[in-house]
């Protein structure tokens, strides 16, 4: 499933000519590890009152989560190469009003920890089971917001909330430690009272241990810093700044479709 949303990212970008490969393509496992494993939801009764909650706070790689959305039964697959065309509902960032069944509209960066802190409290106030994940990315890490939301989720103790940091290590145009590095991260978090688990963000295993964990942690929330390569998958934008907001060529999409071919199938 990872390789083919992988698929789906790099021809919905390619198609559209423009977008942000490289951080949909290092939160591939985030997402599928949480809709196809870990997440109860229900893709034919999307506003369910009780459905675990996701908040894509890192709006600009959409394609991952529309691409993911889809392949879960939510929204159609063969409208995914309408991504950023004008009246889809797969707009250049997620959109509640062209896509009702997201929880949110992102984008501008920093304010997603905030929503799902709300969200993860109102759940507990209305004595629901529904948690809430939301995907951070580490550049926008560098917000503020994201700060006020650490300090505010434990002091009220909202155990319902897992935060996931997409600790790639890239941000717009250059790497996160030359521009403003957060280390020591995990220690940040802790400092704020945050539980805190670091892992390698592309392996599945690791993932569905860790959300099982946070299921288990009380009276504060948990945060997974998830190490992951940016543009994962395909060589040529892995670990690369260029493919932050770059749309592969024709040519360039070729190559990473080859390399993201399904062995089985093959
Ligand atoms: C408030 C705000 N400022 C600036 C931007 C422009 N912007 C889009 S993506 C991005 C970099 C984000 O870096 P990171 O969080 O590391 O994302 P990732 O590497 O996971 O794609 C910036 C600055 C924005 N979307 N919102």
């Amino acid at each position: 499933m990872a390789r083919r949303i992988r698929r789906h990212i790099i021809e919905m970008i390619t198609a559209a000519k423009s977008g942000h490969p490289g951080g949909s393509l290092s939160a591939v496992e985030l997402l599928v590890t949480l809709y196809f494993d870990h997440m109860k939801h229900d893709p034919q009764n999307p506003k369910w009152p009780d459905r675990d909650r996701i908040i894509l706070s890192k709006g600009h790689a959409c394609p991952v989560l529309y691409a993911t959305m889809a392949e879960a039964g939510y929204t159609p697959i063969d409208q995914l190469n309408t991504l950023r065309k004008i009246g889809s509902m797969y707009q250049g960032h997620p959109d509640v009003r062209f896509l009702p069944a997201l929880e949110a509209s992102t984008g501008s960066l920093g304010l997603g920890l905030s929503l799902g802190a709300g969200m993860a409290l109102a759940a507990r106030l209305s004595k629901s089971p529904s948690r809430t994940f939301v995907i951070l990315g580490d550049g926008e890490s560098q917000e503020g917001q994201v700060w006020e939301s650490a300090m505010f989720a434990p002091y009220h103790h909202i155990d319902n909330l897992v935060c996931i940091v997409d600790y790639n290590k890239i941000q717009l145009d250059g790497f996160v430690k030359d521009i403003l590095d957060l280390e020591p991260l995990a220690a940040k978090w802790r400092s704020f009272g945050w539980h805190a688990i670091e892992l390698d963000g592309h392996s599945i295993p690791a993932l569905q241990s860790a959300f099982a964990e946070s299921t288990y942690v009380k009276g504060r929330p948990t945060v997974i810093i998830a190490n992951t390569i940016k543009g994962k998958g395909v060589s040529f934008m892995e670990n690369n700044p260029k493919y932050h907001g770059t749309a592969p060529t024709e040519d360039e999409c070729k190559k990473a479709l080859a390399e993201l071919a399904d062995p089985i199938a093959a």
